[in-house]
């Protein structure tokens, strides 16, 4: 396959609520839309993932945005891509940038998955229907208001719950939450806010029949959460260490962890989240699919993903609606019984709404493969 074309769409959603984490608030859905073009006049699309703050990896929506038209779009028109799992292979020599490498390498995807006639899913390997997906629930003023949304959440069938914890904000509110929903699986995400010093506090929360705990300690420490495995019933599951099936390997080996939280766009794409996904069905390690609040391109790709027999825990997968007014793609994702379907139609199944994108859209820039900028 040729590529000939490519257009990047700066896009920013607000969203429904913000989302408050340890790292700080977003109040917006900040990314870019790569569109490719191939010399049959197929397209393929890609979501660029990355945030605005280089917090929750080194990654920023600039240096990603930099890295992809002076390296990464360059590259993949150098020599004809016969399949999508060569453009790993191409990236491998540029260090990190894995959200940039994700949001071309799941294009190249797109497109070949359309030129096959294929869902992206079924290209993949993937033969679930539906999903089962879970939400995320960003930091809350006080328990109350917590209990409200999980309320509506659990309401609406979302078959998993997961609270971000940090310090100051666990114990009292896991608790109320527990007392509240005693049968709900309930999960903890702690995006790396506790140390060893904190042991004490982890210790309570392991009483609270938690499905697990997520990335408690820092996000390169792998010797420290094996320490903290070992004093605990309750599973912990990495997601900021993990950046490639090396990762993942070594986090099985010494003990760190007994479940791993899989980011398409935090491991570099498609190819390596598959060879994840293999390795820890394997090795007994429960996997499982985040999210990174994607817009609709973002989302259509994880549920081909999660639609994969690895994926048996609900996702970080919620409907559009739990994120956004209106997304910018036709259609959304809706729940149905505590699942989303997967898309049939071809590459990610679903298009983008040009009205809803236009609103807005912050600016687009076109290049022409081999010839520059325009
Ligand atoms: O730690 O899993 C995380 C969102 C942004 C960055 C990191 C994380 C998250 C979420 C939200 O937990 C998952 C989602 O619903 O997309
Ligand atoms: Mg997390």
């Amino acid at each position: 396959m040729h590529f000939q074309k490519a257009k990047l769409i700066h896009v920013e959603i607000p969203l429904i609520a913000p989302f408050k984490t340890s790292y700080g608030e977003l109040k917006s859905k900040d990314f870019y839309i790569i569109e490719l073009m191939n010399a049959d006049g197929i397209y393929g699309y890609g979501e660029l993932e990355a945030f605005p703050l280089p917090d929750y990896t080194e990654e920023t929506l600039e240096t990603a945005i930099k890295i992809i038209k002076q390296h990464l779009l360059p590259l993949i028109t150098q020599k004809e891509i016969h399949f999508p799992e060569e453009v790993h292979g191409i990236f491998n020599w540029i260090q990190g940038n894995e959200m940039a490498k994700s949001a071309v390498e799941l294009a190249v995807w797109d497109a070949f998955a359309k030129s096959e006639k294929s869902s992206l899913a079924r290209m993949i390997g993937a033969n679930k229907d539906f999903i089962s997906v879970g939400v995320s629930i960003g930091l809350q003023n006080n328990p109350n208001d917590l209990l409200q949304l999980v309320e509506q959440y659990v309401q609406a069938g979302y078959q998993r719950v997961k609270l971000k914890v940090a310090p100051n904000h666990d114990i009292q509110y896991i608790k109320a939450v527990r007392e509240k929903f005693p049968k709900l699986s309930l999960m903890a995400d702690a995006n790396s806010a506790y140390n060893r010093e904190d042991f004490l506090l982890l210790k309570e929360l392991d009483q609270f029949d938690l499905e697990m705990i997520e990335q408690p300690f820092g996000t390169k420490d792998f010797v420290d959460h094996a320490w903290l495995q070992s004093q605990l019933k309750t599973r912990i599951c990495l997601d900021e260490n993990i950046r490639s099936l090396g990762d993942v390997r070594q986090a099985h080996l010494l003990g760190s962890c007994q479940a791993i939280n899989l980011k398409l766009a935090r491991v570099g794409g498609m190819c390596e989240a598959l060879r994840i996904a293999e390795y820890c069905a394997e090795n007994k390690l429960l996997v499982w699919c985040g999210g990174m609040l994607e817009a609709g391109i973002g989302r259509a790709h994880n549920i081909a993903l999660a639609a994969r027999s690895e994926f048996e825990f609900p996702g970080d997968i919620s409907a559009s609606n739990r994120y956004f007014h209106e997304d910018i793609v036709s259609p959304d994702f809706v729940l149905d019984k505590g699942r989303l379907r997967v898309p049939t139609d071809n590459g990610i199944g679903v298009t983008l709404n040009s009205d809803v994108l236009k609103k807005y859209t912050k600016s687009t820039e076109e290049m022409l493969l081999n010839i520059g900028w325009s």
